[in-house]
C-alpha cells in the first residue's frame, strides 16, 4: 500500500456517517494490513443497525449499506448488529461482500446473497475489551479477517479467502471508509482508530507470513525498501483524524440514543 494523498471527509445526515481516506494496492502481491479498534455500544435491548469498513473504487455517499451507496464497487466489510431475517445465524454476524457495482446488497437477509465470507461474534458489542478488526490483504493471494472481542491480545479468524477460490480483487486505488447506520433502532458506533499499514518490510523478518507456503509467486522479492517511513506518517496522520471524527460521532449517536428513548417514553 503506497501512500497517495491523505483525506478524510465525514458525513453527517439523519443518523448516518461516513469518513473516507484514500489509499493505493499498486505493488503486486504486496501485503497490507488495515487495524480497525472500534466500540459498539448502547443502552436498551435492541440496537442496530451496525457499520461498514469500505475499500471502494469510488469515494461513496450517503446510502442505505450501513449508511453508504449501494451498488458499489470493491470490498465491504459489515458489522451487522441487526438481525434482519437470517434463520439459523447469530449476531452480530461479520461479512465480507465483493460489489461488481451493480450488485444490491441483500438488506432484507443480512446480505446472505451477496456473502463472500463471514462468521458469527457473539459478544462484539460491549465486549470488555477494546474490540478490534485486522484486515490482511495480501494482494492477488489472500484476504483475511480477524477479530478481537474475547480476550485481550487474542485474535479470532473471522474468514480467510484465497485469490484461486474467491474474488478478493480489491480496487488498486481504493477509498478506505467508514459508515455506519442506525434507523429505527440507535447504537453508539465510535471509532477509536484505523491503522493502515503496508507490511512489506515487516514480513521480510516476521514468521514469513501467511500464503508463503504458496510457491506460485516465490520468486518475486520481498522489496528491501519498502516505504515504511511514509507509510507510518499517513498511519498517524489518520489516526489523529479518526480520534477526531470519533468523538464527534460519539457524541452524536449519544444525542441519537437520547432523541430516541425520548420519543419512546412518550408510548
Ligand atoms: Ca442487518
Amino acid at each position: 500500500m503506497d501512500f497517495l494523498s491523505c483525506a478524510a471527509h465525514r458525513d453527517q445526515l439523519a443518523g448516518k456517517f461516513g469518513i473516507w481516506g484514500i489509499i493505493a494496492f499498486s505493488k503486486t502481491h504486496a501485503l497490507s494490513q488495515i487495524e480497525l479498534e472500534f466500540e459498539i455500544h448502547g443502552a436498551g435491548n435492541l440496537h442496530g443497525d451496525g457499520f461498514a469498513l469500505w475499500l471502494t473504487k469510488e469515494r461513496a455517499t450517503q446510502g442505505p449499506v450501513f449508511g453508504s451507496t449501494d451498488r458499489f464497487e470493491g470490498l465491504g466489510i459489515f458489522f451487522d448488529t441487526y438481525k434482519n431475517n437470517r434463520p439459523g445465524v447469530s449476531f452480530p454476524y461479520v461479512m465480507a461482500m465483493m460489489g461488481d457495482g451493480q450488485t444490491t446488497y441483500d438488506q432484507a437477509h443480512d446480505g446472505k446473497a451477496n456473502e463472500l465470507a463471514g462468521c458469527s461474534a457473539r459478544g462484539l458489542r460491549s465486549a470488555p475489551i477494546p474490540t478490534k478488526a485486522r484486515l490482511t490483504y495480501f494482494q492477488d493471494k489472500s484476504l483475511s479477517l480477524e477479530l478481537q472481542y474475547k480476550t485481550e491480545d487474542t485474535w479470532t479468524e473471522c474468514f480467510t479467502l484465497n485469490a484461486d477460490e474467491s474474488n478478493i480483487a480489491i480496487p488498486s486505488v481504493a477509498y478506505l471508509g467508514l459508515s455506519a447506520e442506525t434507523g429505527e433502532l440507535s447504537d453508539n458506533h465510535d471509532i477509536i482508530s484505523l491503522k493502515a499499514e503496508n507490511l512489506y518490510s515487516l514480513n521480510r523478518n516476521s514468521n514469513g507470513g501467511k500464503g508463503s507456503s504458496d510457491g506460485r509467486s516465490k520468486g518475486r522479492p520481498v522489496s528491501p525498501k519498502a516505504p515504511k517511513e511514509e507509510g507510518s506518517s499517513w498511519t498517524w496522520t489518520f489516526f489523529k483524524v479518526i480520534m477526531f471524527f470519533g468523538a464527534i460521532v460519539g457524541a452524536y449517536f449519544g444525542y441519537t440514543i437520547y432523541r430516541t428513548k425520548a420519543r419512546s417514553s412518550r408510548f
